[in-house]
């Protein structure tokens, strides 16, 4: 026979791995139901508004900036890639960003940069409206170089 204390701490595990799993199985769910391509746990979140944000994949530092701020719907917006080695040195590529929104399909918004400077890559787009009122969207960066694409996703909300 077990001492009291033990059976209480037994009996208290129980329902502790209980609301957790539950959580973890209604997250499944939500996340499969809104996202199959892309695993947004995964992505990089981006104060956009903040200034430009910065990730890296692979040994290259991506960093998108948007302006003008804050970032707003309907509305002509520069964006700029920088790319870099992890060793700083520029990189060579064709780039381009893909504008979705997580769950939603908002139609093909791809915006093709141009390569201004030494691994610096600029475009111009817009974001269109949510007619749902969501605010949050994903731009996801396709640099191809050597004959390999490398997609790096950002999130960040929009005014
Ligand atoms: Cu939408």
């Amino acid at each position: 026979m077990l001492p009291a204390t033990d059976r209480a701490t037994r009996s208290n595990s129980g329902r502790l791995y209980r609301l957790p799993l539950a959580a973890l199985f209604v997250l499944l769910m939500l996340l499969r139901a809104s996202a199959p391509a892309v695993d947004d746990n995964a992505v990089a979140w981006c104060r956009i508004n903040d200034g430009p944000c910065r990730t890296a994949v692979q040994n290259l530092i991506v960093s998108l900036d948007i302006t003008p701020r804050p970032v707003m719907t309907m509305r002509e917006l520069s964006f700029t890639v920088s790319l870099l080695t992890t060793a700083q040195a520029p990189v060579d590529a064709a780039v381009s960003v893909d504008l979705t929104m997580p769950g939603m399909v908002m139609g093909r918004n791809t915006i093709i940069l141009k390569s201004r400077s030494a691994g610096r890559y600029e475009g111009m787009g817009v974001i269109v409206r949510c007619p749902s009122g969501e605010k949050l969207w994903r731009a996801t960066i396709d640099i191809r170089r050597a004959g390999r694409t490398v997609s790096v996703p950002f999130l960040f909300e929009v005014e």
